[in-house]
């Protein structure tokens, strides 16, 4: 770790190298205050480029000194010396300049980029505000909608936007410490906190403002950073920094900004396993999907878009055409939207292949069955694929919740099958979970883990039980919900509170808009082997039995009008007359009381799932709640919750 000093022909380079992505710890920040010091009193120096080592720019403040006490030279007084230096400073931005980084570039004099570079305040994300002039530097640089969007909305912009607002000066396709040597010698010395603010609070800013404030739910760094952006756009720079500091430190001691750090590190930590350390992953270009459904579609078009080949195999020619038309259409979208480039488009259609003969698998590197959750079908493409694929590839289930030990059996090689449970729409959600059945070769589970990183997924290890990690604790709770619905809750009470604790949508509405008849075919496939001690309640099914399938047949656990759900008597007049028929007196139930029983159910079954080694941390769990079904991530999780209390 180090911040090294070069000097040639007058100008200083000073670079930052503190791997993995160069966080401003505590010896970049002593290294830099020195740095300033040194080249402010050596006269051989006239001005100063800054810029690091290694894949990126600074990507923030170190993220794992916040839980301690800070320690001088703070990031801000470090920022503030640069700026006051009594030579320019010229930022050479490449990689992510995130948080801290981008203020300590906004710091500097003039700024210079590679075109590849991304610039964002993603503070936010971890709960907190920027703390270090973020807020008050970037409506001094660039419009105020934008410096919103930037701080209060977390999303980095790309090199060209940057130049395009006025973020940097300057943004080249290669040579950028020479680009930014050049800019030094005749950059002039203005800091940044004495230009004009550039623009006016107008209702672009407004309205910006009401939709990150309508997404950000009950997480507070949001609405904190419109503040403190429109602090920095409105009043003198002093004043507006000291509030801006005050706001962060008190963010940073707030129970919200642990949660989110905790599930940062989280989502790096999991997905790894002890078995794949020496073993290198089976090669991957060709892979084959089956089914052209919706899950079928989705996994193909994530296959796709991450570079790899696809053939997706279907039972006949309609349904392969249908499946083609299913992934054209999500690629088509992704163009429509500006995500990929027409000849993207072209290339990845070009890698595209739909057939209806097993046989056109027979070059595949790993194969994901997606076909009807149904043991029997599902054993059955696995015995063709036996046939048809080399025997060093690599066979994966899509099923939720089947048993892939038993569907491993159905091959010769049990050892190369594995469960890859991707969740809907798969080319969107970032979640897989890999399931590890018991004879899986450890090559195997490395390609499977190999294959979620290009995939650009948070990838969580799951050993084999009915539902895995995430539909396991969804059943369970969705089981004590419907416990609460007898015991006297009602669906639009249940999913209030829910929605009031932060998840986008109530577990009613959620299954209203899913559709309630592949549950209810599920029940009644599981009835004959269901416990009987088991308590039961049968609302759903009595729901099913009289059509109302959810949002598609306009009516649910709610009947929709202009799409829009509303409370029927009659569902309510049938949830009454369960407790009734069961004898329970009903009781009414506060959202706090709900939320107390649909957490502590989480956290039953994870620990259930814990003891059991289906997850291996309480990590895991956390990860996929939050990123399988809406879990406020603010919250840091169920596990973090039962620990945190
Ligand atoms: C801030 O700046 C506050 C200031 O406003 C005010 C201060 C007063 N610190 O994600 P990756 C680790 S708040 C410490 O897998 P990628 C990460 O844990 C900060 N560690 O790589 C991982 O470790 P491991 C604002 C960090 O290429 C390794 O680096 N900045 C930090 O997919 C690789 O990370 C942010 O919020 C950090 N700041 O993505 C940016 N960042 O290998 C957060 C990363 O042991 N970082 N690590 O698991 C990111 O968004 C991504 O890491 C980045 C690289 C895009 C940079």
């Amino acid at each position: 770790m180090s911040v090294a000093i070069e000097i040639t022909d007058q100008i200083a380079v000073v670079t930052i190298e503190n791997p993995p992505v160069n966080a401003a710890g505590l010896e970049v920040r002593q290294g830099l205050w020195e740095a300033v010091d040194t080249l402010d009193a050596d006269p051989q120096v006239t001005a100063v480029v800054l810029a690091c080592a290694g894949r990126t720019f600074v990507a923030g403040a170190d993220i794992r000194e916040f839980g301690k006490p800070p320690v001088e030279p703070h990031l801000p007084d470090v920022l503030n010396k640069i700026e006051g230096a009594q030579k320019p400073w010229v930022a050479a931005i490449h990689g992510t300049a995130l948080g801290g980084g981008l203020e300590l570039a906004m710091s500097c004099h003039g700024r210079v980029a590679l075109s590849s570079a991304k610039m964002g305040l993603p503070e936010v994300n971890l709960g907190l505000i920027p703390g270090a002039g973020g807020t008050v530097r970037l409506p001094r640089l660039v419009p105020p909608a934008l410096a919103l969007t930037l701080a209060a909305g977390g999303k980095p912009i790309a090199a060209d936007q940057a130049l395009k607002a006025g973020l940097v000066d300057e943004v080249v396709a290669e040579g950028l410490v020479d680009a930014a040597r050049t800019r030094a010698k005749t950059q002039a010395l203005t800091p940044t906190l004495t230009r004009d603010i550039q623009g006016t609070l107008d209702e672009g800013f407004d309205k910006t403002e009401t939709g990150i404030l309508r997404k950000a739910r009950g997480q507070k760094s949001p609405k904190a950073a419109s503040k403190a952006i429109r602090r920095g756009a409105t009043m003198e720079a002093p004043e507006a920094l000291a509030a801006e500091r005050a706001a962060f430190t008190a963010l940073k001691q707030d129970p919200q900004s642990a949660a989110l750090r905790h599930i940062f590190f989280a989502e790096r930590a999991v997905g790894r396993s002890a078995r794949t350390k020496v073993v290198t992953p089976r090669a991957l270009a060709q892979i084959g999907v089956i089914g052209g459904g919706t899950m079928g579609a989705g996994i193909a078009a994530a296959c796709l878009l991450a570079g790899l080949k696809v053939t997706m195999v279907e039972r006949d020619a309609e349904a392969a055409q249908a499946g083609h038309d299913r992934v054209a259409g999500i690629l088509g979208n992704s163009l429509k939207r500006g995500l990929i480039s027409e000849d993207k488009h072209t290339r990845l259609m070009g890698n595209f292949l739909s057939a209806d003969r097993y046989d056109a698998l027979s070059e595949a590197d790993l194969v994901i069955e997606a076909v009807f959750e149904d043991m029997g079908v599902k054993r059955e493409v696995f015995a063709k694929l036996d046939e048809v694929t080399r025997p060093d590839a690599v066979l994966a289930s899509n099923t939720s919740y089947l048993d892939v030990n038993e569907i491993a059996a159905s091959v010769r090689d049990p050892s190369r099958v594995l469960g890859l449970h991707f969740f809907s729409p798969a080319h969107i959600m970032k979640l897989l979970e890999i399931v590890v059945p018991e004879r899986v070769a450890d090559d195997v589970l490395a390609t499977g883990i190999a294959l979620g990183k290009q995939l650009k997924k948070i990838s969580v290890l799951a050993g084999v039980c009915d539902g895995f990690i995430a539909n396991r604790i969804m059943s369970a709770y969705r089981r004590e919900c419907e416990y609460m619905l007898e015991d006297g809750a009602l669906p639009h009470q249940i999913d209030a509170a829910m929605e009031e604790f932060g998840f986008p949508m109530g577990i009613y509405r959620m299954q209203d808009l899913a559709g309630l008849d592949i549950a209810w075919a599920m029940r009644k496939r599981q009835a004959a082997t269901r416990d009987p001690a088991q308590r039961y309640v049968e609302i759903a099914d009595k729901l099913c039995e009289a059509g109302r399938f959810g949002q598609k047949a306009g009516r649910g656990w709610y009947i929709y009008e202009d799409g829009k759900p509303v409370r029927d008597t009659e569902v309510e007049d049938l949830i009454v007359a369960e407790s009734a028929r069961k004898g329970i007196s009903r009781q009414s139930f506060d959202a706090a009381q709900i939320m107390e029983r649909i957490l502590g159910c989480m956290q039953r079954e994870g620990r259930t799932i814990l003891d059991e080694g289906i997850a291996a941390s309480p990590e895991d769990i956390d990860v996929v709640m939050i990123n399988a079904f809406g879990f406020p991530r603010w919250h840091g999780g169920p596990m973090f919750m039962a620990q945190a209390t």
